[in-house]
């Protein structure tokens, strides 16, 4: 009896001391197709590769043209035509455009909950010449 107590016991702390790593451990962009911060010719497909599986229904992705060339203060323009689809055992998001993106500066914001629940944004911004 004595013995189980403190095998418990142990065991309540090797869970304590793992937490932390399980918390740590937030999604996040691993890959993208266009990759941060490159100049791409019109792509007609953007790709999110994410740290882990994630569950499609808490994923919410937008990809919005904050800039043009030529046109001052453009505002931001949200993109809408794309459909999408997971690859990768749901690492992989990819949004297929029903036209390719102009020339312009776009960010692509996403929001995911991973694993621990806790939700998650980023963006991966890139430029099309
Ligand atoms: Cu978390």
């Amino acid at each position: 009896m004595r013995i189980r107590s403190i095998l418990a016991y142990i065991a309540a702390g090797v869970v304590t001391l793992a937490l932390p790593s399980i918390v740590m451990a937030h999604t996040k962009v691993v890959a993208s197709t266009p990759a941060q911060g490159t100049t791409v010719a019109r792509p007609k497909q953007v790709r999110l590769t994410f740290s882990e599986a994630l569950l499609p229904p808490t994923v919410a992705t937008s990809i919005v043209m904050t800039a043009m060339p030529g046109v001052k203060n453009h505002g931001e323009m949200v993109i809408r035509n794309f459909t999408s689809s997971w690859s990768d055992g749901n690492k992989t998001l990819t949004l297929m455009l029903r036209q390719p993106l102009r020339a312009g500066s776009y960010d692509v914001r996403w929001q995911a909950a991973g694993a621990d629940g806790h939700r998650m944004t980023g963006k991966v911004s890139f430029n099309v010449s």
